[in-house]
């Protein structure tokens, strides 16, 4: 017999951003462990598309680590055209089996807004013909004066000035449980937890059923076009009746 839950369905959850930004510190924070390797290094750390398993609120997920994206820099700039090509076969495969539930931008919160807007492209030319939420998380405001949400106050406007909008956001810090030195930072630690898990799972979709899919197939999407033609022809047959009356 099968463990209890073997069954159930299991949801991917795709983490991507530039390099450094804690996209591996992240995925430890919702998993409650050191499992992925992170590094204090400028260097890449994360080289290849790597899942972990998490439960939240009983369901299944996979969190996918990916390798960082280029921030920017001309050294490094074949591994970053590699990092950026394996993120894109990636989602590809993702999207062509409708298997996927969510994207994360993990982005800094000292970063300046329009460095972010490449890789927010990069990405949204892939998932446009999608129904794949994309949402954001901020990270590394574990030191930020006032409440850490209020970066979302500060930054949301000029995001969608410059063409990004997600469905939903978390401002967190994703610092290692060993630099919490002060109860602080221990606190917003697990605030941070409790927010970006949240987010997980109330953005998730649905990938079991045609309507809460990505891509509708060709054959879905006639039927739907044909759904909604007919309801129009009805309402103008309505319409003329009426007129009749
Ligand atoms: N201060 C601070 N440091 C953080 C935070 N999140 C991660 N770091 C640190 O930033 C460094 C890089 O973190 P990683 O999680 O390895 O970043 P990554 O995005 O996975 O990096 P790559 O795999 O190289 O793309 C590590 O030293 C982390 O401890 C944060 O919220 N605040
Ligand atoms: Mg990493």
């Amino acid at each position: 017999m099968p463990p209890e839950g073997a069954s159930d369905p299991v949801r991917n959850v795709l983490v991507f951003g530039e390099t450094g930004v804690g996209k591996s510190s992240l995925i430890n924070l919702v998993i409650g462990s050191n499992a992925a390797k992170t590094s204090p290094d400028a260097d890449p750390c994360t080289n290849r598309t790597q899942p972990y398993d998490v439960n939240i609120q009983g369901e299944r997920f996979k969190i996918w680590d990916t390798a960082g994206l280029d921030e920017g820099k001309l050294s490094g700039a074949r591994r970053a055209a590699a990092a950026e090509k394996k993120l894109k076969q990636s989602l590809r495969k993702f999207l062509k089996n409708n298997d996927l539930s969510l994207l994360i931008y993990c982005v800094r919160g000292s970063r300046a807004t329009r460095a972010l807007v490449r890789h927010y492209q990069t990405i949204s030319s892939e998932t446009c013909n999608s129904t794949v939420p994309m949402v954001v998380v901020v990270t590394a405001l574990e030191n930020s004066s006032g409440d850490m949400e209020s970066w979302w106050q500060r930054n949301a406007e000029d995001l969608s000035q410059h063409g990004m909008n997600f469905k939903d956001h978390a401002c967190i810090t994703t610092v290692g449980d060993d630099s919490c030195d002060t109860v602080i930072v221990r606190e917003r630690r697990a605030h941070s937890q409790e927010i970006v898990r949240d987010l997980i799972f109330r953005n998730r979709l649905d990938n079991e059923g045609s309507e809460s899919g990505q891509v509708l197939p060709v054959e879905g999407r006639r039927t739907r076009t044909i759904r909604i033609r007919d309801a129009m022809r009805l309402q103008i047959f309505v319409s003329w009746i009426k007129t009749r009356g």
